[in-house]
This record gives C-alpha cells, sequence and structure tokens, in this order.
C-alpha cells in the first residue's frame, strides 16, 4: 500500500514553510534543536503514520539559513551572497549526507525501516539526485537573480517612473524563487535522519509548521468563530495578532479598524498608525506596516460596513485593495467599487483618496498645499486635498457643530450637507477588513 503522492507533497510543504519560520526565528526553536544540530547538520522528522508496507511520510530540517530579501536596490547584493552561501550549504550537506549514508546502512532494520523515501525504492541514488536538483536549482537561482539585478539597474535613476508593481514583482518574483528553492531542500532525502536522532526524539516531535497568511487560511482549515488569530502574512518578517471577521459574507476577514464607541483616541502621530494601537476586540487601528505585509501576500479585497446613529446600515466593497511600504508612505490603492454605501474613497475628480500617501497631525502628505488634512481633521489617512472619508476622524457620540472631524464617509444619506453653522452627524460604528480577492467561503 503506498501513500498517495499529496501526502508526501502536503508535508514537504509544510517543512518548507517551517524552514523559513527557523530562519527568521533563531531564538527558541533553535535552542531547543542544539544538541541535535550539535551532531549532524540535518534532522528527519516523521510527519504522519508509516503504511503498513513501511512507507512513511516525513520532512527534513535544515540548520538556519537567512536569506535576507531586497527591500530596496542596495539589498541585492546581500540576495547574491547568500545565494553564494547557499550553493556552499549544498556542498556541505551532500558531503554530510555521503558520510551519514554509509552508516544509516549500517543501522536500517530490514522489513520496517521507517527512513525510506516514500515513493522511491533505491532511496541512495534517490538522495544523490536531489542534491543535484537542488545545486542547478541554486544555479538557476543564482543566475535568475543576476538578471533581476541588471533589471534593476537599468531602472536605477528612474525612480520617479518605477511604478510600485514593477518594485513588488521583483520582490514577489525573488520570494518565490526562494520559497521554491526552500520546498526543494526540504525534500532532500533523509538519508542522514538515523545517524543524527533516534527514532522515539524523531517520533516525539510535533509537526506543526504551516503558517498562515491571513484570516482566510484560518477559516479554510475550519475555524469559524470571529476571534483573535495569530497571522504571518510573510514568513520574513514577525507575525502578529489579528481580530478575524468569520460571519460577514461567509467569512474569512482579516479586520484592519474598527470604530464603535470612542474608547480609543485616533488622534495619534505617524509612529502609532505605523506600528498599530487599541484594542483588537473593540476600537484600533491595526498598523500600516501589518497592513502593508497583510495586502502585499495576496491581492486582497477592502470591505468597509458603516452604520449611523439611525441603526443605518451599509457597506463598501474595494475589489482590489493594496497599501504600500513606509518608503512610499503607505499610498492607497484601491479597485472598483460595489456596495451600498456609495464610492466615497472615490467621490468625484477632486476627492479622492485613491493613490494618496498617508498623512497623520504630524506628518503631512497631503495634496493640501497651505496645511496638514491630518492636523485639521485630526486623524491619520490617505488624505487628498482634503478628504471625502476620514474613518479614523474623532468619535462624536451625537451631532457637532465645526470643523468637519467627525468619523466621516461623503456619499452617506445626508451627510455631507453642507449647513455653515449647522449641526454635523458622525457615524456610529466602522469597520475595515479585508480578504483575498479569489477566497471563496
Ligand atoms: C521567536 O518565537 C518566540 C515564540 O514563538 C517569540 O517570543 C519571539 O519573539 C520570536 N522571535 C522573533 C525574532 O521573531
Ligand atoms: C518550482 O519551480 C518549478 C519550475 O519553475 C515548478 O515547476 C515547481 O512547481 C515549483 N515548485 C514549487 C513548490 O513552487
Ligand atoms: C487624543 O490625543 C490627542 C493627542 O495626544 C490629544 O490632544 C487629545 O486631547 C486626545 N483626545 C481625547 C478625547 O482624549
Ligand atoms: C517587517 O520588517 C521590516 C524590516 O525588517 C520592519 O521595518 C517592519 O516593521 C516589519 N513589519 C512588521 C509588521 O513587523
Ligand atoms: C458586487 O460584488 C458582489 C460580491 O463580489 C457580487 O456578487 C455582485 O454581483 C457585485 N455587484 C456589482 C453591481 O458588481
Ligand atoms: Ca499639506
Amino acid at each position: 500500500m503506498k501513500l498517495p503522492e499529496w501526502y508526501w507533497l502536503s508535508s514537504a510543504v509544510l517543512a518548507a514553510y517551517g524552514f523559513l519560520v527557523v530562519a527568521n526565528n533563531d531564538t527558541e526553536e533553535i535552542q531547543d534543536d542544539e544538541r541535535a544540530k550539535a551532531t549532524c547538520p540535518m534532522r528527519l522528522e516523521s510527519s504522519g503514520k508509516c503504511s503498513e508496507a513501511g512507507g512513511c511520510p516525513y520532512q527534513v530540517s535544515l540548520p538556519p539559513l537567512t536569506v535576507q530579501l531586497p527591500q530596496a536596490f542596495g539589498r541585492m547584493e546581500e540576495v547574491l551572497k547568500e545565494v553564494q552561501n547557499l550553493k556552499e550549504m549544498v556542498n556541505n550537506l551532500r558531503k554530510a549526507c555521503q558520510d551519514c549514508k554509509l552508516q544509516a546502512d549500517d543501522n536500517r532494520e530490514p522489513g520496517r525501516n521507517g527512513l525510506r523515501f516514500p515513493g522511491t525504492g533505491a532511496a541512495g541514488e534517490a538522495g544523490d539526485n536531489r542534491v543535484e536538483e537542488l545545486e542547478s536549482e541554486v544555479s538557476r537561482l543564482s543566475s535568475e537573480l543576476k538578471n533581476a539585478k541588471d533589471e534593476l539597474h537599468v531602472l536605477h535613476g528612474r525612480l520617479d517612473s518605477l511604478s510600485l508593481p514593477n518594485m513588488n514583482s521583483i520582490e514577489n518574483y525573488v520570494d518565490s524563487k526562494v520559497a521554491n528553492l526552500t520546498f526543494v531542500v526540504n525534500s532532500l532525502d533523509g538519508k542522514c535522519s538515523s545517524k543524527c536522532a533516534s527514532q522515539e526524539q524523531i517520533q516525539s516531535r510535533p509537526v506543526q509548521h504551516l503558517i498562515y497568511k491571513d484570516c482566510s487560511d484560518y477559516y479554510v482549515i475550519g475555524k469559524r468563530s470571529s476571534e483573535i488569530y495569530r497571522v504571518t502574512p510573510d514568513p520574513k518578517n514577525s507575525s502578529f495578532e489579528v481580530y478575524c471577521d468569520m460571519e460577514t459574507m461567509g467569512g474569512g476577514w482579516t479586520v484592519l479598524q474598527a470604530r464603535l464607541d470612542g474608547s480609543t483616541n485616533f488622534t495619534r502621530p505617524w509612529q502609532d498608525y505605523k506600528a498599530g494601537f487599541g484594542n483588537l476586540r473593540r476600537e484600533f487601528w491595526l498598523g500600516n506596516d501589518k497592513i502593508h505585509l497583510l495586502t502585499k501576500s495576496k491581492e486582497m479585497i477592502l470591505r468597509i460596513d458603516l452604520e449611523d446613529f439611525n441603526g443605518v446600515k451599509l457597506y463598501a466593497l474595494y475589489n482590489q485593495f493594496y497599501v504600500a511600504n513606509e518608503f512610499l508612505k503607505y499610498r492607497l490603492h484601491v479597485g472598483h467599487y460595489n456596495g451600498t454605501a456609495g464610492d466615497a474613497l472615490r467621490f468625484n475628480k477632486h476627492y479622492n483618496h485613491d493613490l494618496k500617501f498617508f498623512s497623520t497631525p504630524d506628518r503631512d502628505n497631503d495634496r493640501y498645499p497651505s496645511g496638514n488634512c491630518g492636523r485639521y481633521y485630526s486623524s491619520g489617512w490617505w488624505f487628498d486635498a482634503c478628504l471625502s472619508a476620514n474613518l479614523n476622524g474623532k468619535y462624536y457620540h451625537q451631532k457637532y457643530k465645526g470643523v468637519r472631524n467627525g468619523i466621516f464617509w461623503g456619499t452617506w444619506p445626508g451627510m455631507s450637507e453642507a449647513q455653515p453653522n449647522g449641526y454635523k452627524s458622525s457615524l456610529k460604528e466602522a469597520k475595515m477588513m479585508i480578504r483575498p480577492k479569489h477566497f471563496k467561503p
């Protein structure tokens, strides 16, 4: 009885992710493994039940490896160096593997050895082939990185015309290459394993390496309660907690912002909007760096839910949502509108928040020449000159007078009516949340 191919594949993919986690977090997991590491450069873990015929799914873990990916042009050099290191590592691995192979052959119990590579009879040859495959993969990656670097050189000096999608696609390209490479490394045959750790150690070590990039990944594994979950949108960066809405329109939403009672002050400086603030279960801003990572990792759609003090509930849906990094001042990109609340983000030619930079009371990146919209309207937002929407405005429990700095959505029925000294209304609740475009609940 042979295990189906996908079974092995999925455990290898888990291993690939785990590998990236280890690469990132060189404190805890690695200390844990200090002993095994001292004796062997790579480690095998079983990742499921063996079949009766002796085929076992398992995965290989390698020593920590750090591959820094470019945030800017200059970092490309570093990546090339890292790839060089990778090449050396592959050579060392190959040597280690050959040494180990001899010993492994001695230790092997005939019949039910748990160390056979599923789907391959001659594990030895398969191991060598794998190493060779990996080597050619490394040199291919290396030359592709060189090409990408040349490409960047051509673009260098024309930063203005270098559109964001370009930079992102290069970053994503390198990301996917490294992910692929990691996959290959991890699927190396585990010939060394019998030497590295006792069978008991192998069996007792849990395998839980899957990465959840956003709330939709939790939905996919069956989580249905709206709760706080930990996500890792970018395996190279840290993970963090988010609130997941598993109810609205099928669920799977990662909530970026919530207003409901005025318990959190939203008049805050750049650093606060960058890092995030508030209480994930009540009112909060998730943080621009996190929003950037989430919207970079997958194509996202944005849903905005609004409610006024009369109990009217409306929503806006944008079929694309992306927030650039801090270097690009967290510039907003929204796609086509659909919904009931009106397209206040793209109100008209003069009031359009799409493609605008983020401004805060202490950082003026807006299009208003004679002042700072963020200071005037007490908020961090993608101000134009200045606004047709401001969901981070002040929380008012009732109608107010003066500067229109409340929670504002310009297309809300009656909200934009201009009576110079009259009362203005504010929204009671607001929520912004994202979900992968291709997610099907
Ligand atoms: C590593 O993981 C531990 C616990 O999982 C966490 O406390 C620590 O902050 C992480 N370190 C880094 C650098 O991410
Ligand atoms: C790695 O790349 C190859 C060729 O580009 C592709 O066929 C393969 O599916 C990729 N593997 C993964 C895990 O992405
Ligand atoms: C919110 O914070 C700002 C800046 O720290 C402060 O000026 C303002 O008074 C605070 N508002 C409330 C309602 O506490
Ligand atoms: C991601 O990494 C970058 C650079 O290392 C850092 O500036 C940023 O704050 C990180 N983002 C998060 C959400 O940890
Ligand atoms: C709005 O989006 C929903 C969900 O994607 C879709 O079912 C509906 O047809 C869209 N409506 C319009 C007018 O595009
Ligand atoms: Ca200004």
